[in-house]
């Protein structure tokens, strides 16, 4: 077959920058980082606790779901410290996987497509691990900027793709691993000669960027989106946060100025609803019905916690006062709940239910908040009355709860 023209002609590509060095010194970087960003993931998955009746929107994850544990309710700053890593983290290697796909651009066009059977089996691998990683990480980067239009949902395709993409990613890290760190050792400028990649063009144009120019401009970027993460992160911080929709509002007044995420007239939830007919039922052995005076008139607690959004943002901490989870279960007859299912008000659209499991229902700080920081809860933050659950993902802090349903399983 002849060899087409354009790319597939070795001498098309000529930046002098392509060669062993930057492929290798990318891809170690990557080695060192991509797997902090699967393991928060996957961390973050087990925090969401799939395996309760009411959270599982993966039902067929089978094995890839095999690894779950019970996510603690505590350090409070757990989920934040592991959502801030996953999305942060995520976002500065954007940069870097970038620069990696352009280094090794050429290979693309190798030419004839597969010399042997191996070197076809090696080249569809790339498919999981180039389509896999795009794909996780499209579908992160447009998750957070509001932008929910993945097909069969966000949480079921981040999750499969990663699957693919790591699984995709450990073979080549074996395959390549000798390679690399000859490349990363290699410091003067390959030739097609010295090169054992093959990237090193066999007719270079002249420079217009040094290779340690490149870096500086590759860490200048990652730095960028760096200081992006972090300021969704850190109230002081938050004007830094550029390109994020959540990070930079602010919403409400005085102790209820901190992020919404999904407002109430978002959710369509009224002000009637909320208002005095507002009724609390707590399902159990003996279900009762609670207005707001009566929650106010239980015991209060005090809890200081964040609310830690998937989607790498987080507040700091908020003084939440209410009821107790596990004073509302013995009230509801269920002392040794280990099971609560709790719903809002809201009628349709995601996260209107959330379960969580004995750890969360019996820890001190775990509350339904009828206040924060000395106000009442405004609408959006979730008035009359909110979960909010140390280290739990902020998805699961249910506001304009109606109905709490305490269980032994
Ligand atoms: N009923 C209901 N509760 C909800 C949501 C929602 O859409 N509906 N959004 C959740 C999400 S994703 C987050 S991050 C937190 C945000 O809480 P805040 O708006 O008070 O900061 O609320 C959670 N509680
Ligand atoms: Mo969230």
């Amino acid at each position: 077959m002849r060899r087409p023209p354009g790319p597939f002609r070795p001498r098309f590509f000529r930046s002098p920058l392509r060669g062993a060095r930057l492929t290798s010194v990318l891809g170690l970087v990557l080695l060192c980082s991509v797997p902090i960003v699967f393991l928060t993931g996957l961390a973050s998955y087990a925090a969401y606790n799939p395996d309760l009746a009411g959270n599982d929107q993966t039902p067929d994850a089978g094995l890839l779901a095999g690894y779950l544990f019970r996510w603690p309710s505590g350090p409070s700053w757990l989920y934040r410290l592991n959502q801030g890593t996953h999305i942060t983290l995520g976002l500065v290697l954007v940069p870097v996987v970038l620069a990696k796909l352009w280094s090794v651009l050429p290979k693309l066009f190798t030419w004839p497509p597969a010399t042997s059977v191996s070197h076809a089996v090696e080249r569809l691998s790339l498919l999981g691990l180039v389509g896999g990683g795009l794909f996780t990480f499209a579908t992160g980067i447009v998750n957070i900027q509001y932008w929910y239009v993945v097909p069969g949902g966000f949480y079921a395709a981040h999750l499969y793709g990663a699957w693919i993409f790591m699984g995709s990613f450990a073979a080549h890290a074996v395959v390549k691993f000798s390679t690399m760190r000859a490349g990363v050792r290699c410091p003067r400028p390959a030739t097609p000669l010295t090169d054992p990649t093959g990237l090193a063009s066999p007719r270079p144009a002249p420079g217009t960027l040094s290779r340690r120019g490149l870096f500086a401009t590759i860490a200048g970027a990652a730095a960028l989106l760096g200081v992006m993460g972090v300021g969704q992160n850190v109230r002081r911080l938050r004007p830094l946060a550029l390109l994020a929709p959540r990070g930079q509002r602010v919403r409400g007044d005085g102790p209820n100025d901190f992020p919404v995420n999904k407002t109430a007239a978002h959710r369509g939830i009224t002000e009637e609803q909320t208002g005095d007919v507002w009724r609390l039922f707590l399902d159990g052995a003996t279900p009762v019905q609670l207005s707001r005076q009566d929650l106010l008139a239980l015991p209060q607690h005090d809890a200081d916690l964040p609310i830690a959004c998937v989607e790498g943002w987080s507040t700091g901490t908020q003084r939440w006062s209410g009821v107790r989870l596990r004073d509302l279960a013995a009230l509801a007859g269920v002392p040794d709940a280990d099971l609560v299912v709790v719903e809002s008000l809201q009628e349709g659209g995601a996260f209107r239910t959330a379960s969580f499991p004995a750890n969360a229902v019996h820890d001190g700080d775990a509350v339904l908040a009828l206040r924060v920081s000395g106000a009442d809860l405004s609408l959006d933050h979730g008035f009359p009355a909110r979960i909010v659950v140390p280290a739990a993902p902020g998805v699961r802090n249910t506001k304009w709860v109606s109905t709490m349903r305490f269980e032994v399983a």
